[in-house]
């Protein structure tokens, strides 16, 4: 007996040891699931103690619940000071139940500080740059899609409440999770003259009839009852306030962008989040991630703004790379998507002068279950929704359910059952679950974030690398010298944005002299020909950038003798110093 109860309590132990490590969050952090906000949390607060030299964590904020929002600082301070560096900046799930954004973020974070000192192009990163990662910028949306039943598209808004339908009450009727499975599902009823019939190669699916046909199933929307007994079901949820549509640039009100709150930087996140950029005006480059769909989404996002050729030229060299760093996405400027007004890619290059993607994460045609994956499936033989959307037609659902059958554990879509609806009466429940269709399943997620993160770290590499040369230095006259500088930069991105030049948004690069009186400067347009374009004010001061892949050339005129300092300084690609004697 006292053994049975040994062997007992040993096993109980053992129970509670593996309970535990389930959800243990460790150092290097691990992809194969995904991390619930508390997870992220502690994830950025281990990464912060295990690498205390590289790393700064900062509270940017509170969310409308009281859920901190986290920025993670990478920077070696034996490089220089993050604000003296270009800074590279990435965040993820402002949309609540785009998750795999915030795991994007966590393994970028997590690759340049486990690798750090260990792989030369991680090293070499880490000492260039400063990274400024925010993996959740909607921390109530994360929260809440892991704690409440979901589709696997809702719970993207802030939690600001809204009266969607004009009754007086605020998200009054959201969707219910009747069958307590912890999914919003679909409702179907039994309809002889409904527009769907049971697909009679997957009893699971349903099909449009054709005309004329004898109907099988109607088709009643999302799970759930009519909470406020006004006759509609589930027309007021949670929100919708969108944080991607609250940023400060072409802010538009809700009548014209759905989404917009009552002013521009509505939402306790996005005001801390601009506030914290802004504050970091040496950020070059961000990064916004999203799912799905596959898409590098770039400025402008509505087509009434343009974007210089010069700075497209610069948006296509990051972006055509990512093309084949993740085979199958589209790289295209954002309106091309639809237009928006007030999203995180106008603001940042608008307002903040840097050059912004947006990640949208996921492709659903890579859930595959097929002999050929690099053949496309056939057309379907009738396809009475024209649309070439994926899942759209019918063979494309039936692979989509037999890779929910062998290669997602059954863990996507949920086969119909019977349920007594209060209104409806007999109905039944089913179809995809939560974790699905813009999710990919936890098996696929490290090569998701691996690829995706590899793209930032491309753009990385490309932040500016200024040289400063005086490169001849000839006495013209009596105590006179002409002094020539050539500023080169070795890397993609230019020291700054056409837009950031063309409309002033902050003083541009500064080359100057000092040490000795400088009579004239200027541009040297010609070298060989000796041409240069002098400044008819203020010799002592060049205002200039550094070109993608360029350099720029500059003389001037100096009286005195003894040593002279060049000093070059930018507000996004850093700055030198090199001294002369004469
Ligand atoms: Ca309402
Ligand atoms: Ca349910
Ligand atoms: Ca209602
Ligand atoms: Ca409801
Ligand atoms: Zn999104």
């Amino acid at each position: 007996m006292r053994k049975l109860f040994t062997i007992l309590a040993i096993s109980l132990i053992a129970f509670t040891v593996v309970a535990e490590n389930k959800g243990k969050v460790e150092i290097p952090l691990r992809f194969d699931r995904y991390y619930t906000y508390e997870e992220v949390v502690e994830a950025l607060k281990l990464l912060n103690t295990s690498y205390p030299q590289l790393t700064k964590l900062d509270l940017v904020g509170k969310s409308e619940e009281g859920r901190e929002i986290y920025a993670l600082t990478i920077n070696n301070p034996k490089t220089g000071e993050a604000l003296s560096k270009p800074g590279v900046y990435v965040d993820g799930n402002i949309h609540g139940n785009e998750i795999q954004a915030g795991e994007v973020c966590l393994y970028f974070a997590n690759m340049l500080l486990t690798k750090y000192g260990e792989n030369d192009k991680i090293t070499k990163v880490v000492d260039k740059n400063v990274y400024y990662i925010i993996p959740v910028v909607n921390v109530d949306g994360r929260a809440h899609f892991f704690l409440d039943a979901q589709t696997s598209s809702s719970d993207r808004s802030f939690r600001v409440p809204r009266d969607d339908d004009r009754d007086g009450l605020v998200d009054e009727d959201g969707p219910d999770d009747l069958d307590g499975d912890g999914n919003i599902c679909m409702m179907r009823i039994k309809d002889p003259l409904g527009d769907y019939k049971t697909d009679p190669e997957d009893d699971r699916l349903m099909i449009p009839v054709k005309p004329g046909e004898k109907g099988e199933w109607t088709i009643l929307g999302q799970e759930g009852i009519d909470n406020d007994k006004d006759g509609k079901l589930n027309e007021d949820g949670e929100g919708y306030f969108d944080a991607n549509r609250n940023w400060g640039s072409d802010w538009q009100p809700a009548y014209v962008q759905n989404g917009a709150g009552n002013f521009p930087l509505s939402g306790f996140g996005v005001k801390a989040i601009a506030t914290y950029i802004h504050q970091r005006p040496n950020i070059i480059v961000n990064f916004a991630f999203h799912n799905s769909g596959g898409m590098w989404l770039r400025a402008p996002s509505h087509k009434d703004d343009k974007v210089d050729t010069r700075d497209v030229a610069v948006y296509d060299l990051i972006g055509k790379n990512a093309l084949k760093i993740t085979p199958g996405y589209v790289y295209q400027p954002s309106y091309d998507l639809y237009d928006t007004f007030g999203d995180t890619d106008s603001h940042m290059f608008n307002l903040e002068g840097s050059y912004t993607f947006v990640g949208e994460l996921f492709m659903r045609s890579q859930e595959t279950y097929r002999e050929n994956v690099s053949k496309p499936l056939p057309p379907a033989a009738e396809t009475e929704s024209s649309s070439a959307r994926r899942g759209g037609n019918p063979d494309e659902t039936r692979e989509l359910v037999k890779f929910n059958d062998y290669l997602g554990l059954n863990e996507l879509y949920k086969s119909w059952k019977s349920y007594k609806h209060p209104t409806y009466g007999e109905i039944e429940i089913g179809g995809w679950m939560k974790m699905s269709s813009r999710l990919p399943h936890p098996f696929m997620l490290p090569e998701l974030v691996h690829r995706n993160a590899m793209v930032v770290l491309y753009a990385a590499e490309q932040t500016p690398e200024i040289s400063l040369e005086i490169f001849e230095v000839k006495e013209i006259g009596k105590n006179l010298h002409q002094v020539r500088v050539r500023l080169k930069n070795e890397k993609g991105l230019p020291s700054m944005s056409y837009k950031a030049i063309s409309s002033k948004l902050y003083t541009q690069d500064i080359l100057k002299i000092s040490g000795a009186k400088v009579i004239a400067s200027g541009k040297i347009t010609d070298l060989r020909n000796n041409k240069i374009s002098y400044q008819e004010h203020k010799p002592e001061v060049i205002y200039t950038a550094v070109p993608s892949f360029g350099y720029a050339e500059y003389q001037f005129l100096v009286e005195g003798k003894g040593e002279i300092a060049v000093n070059y300084s930018s507000r996004k690609a850093g700055s030198l110093t090199k001294t002369f004697k004469f």
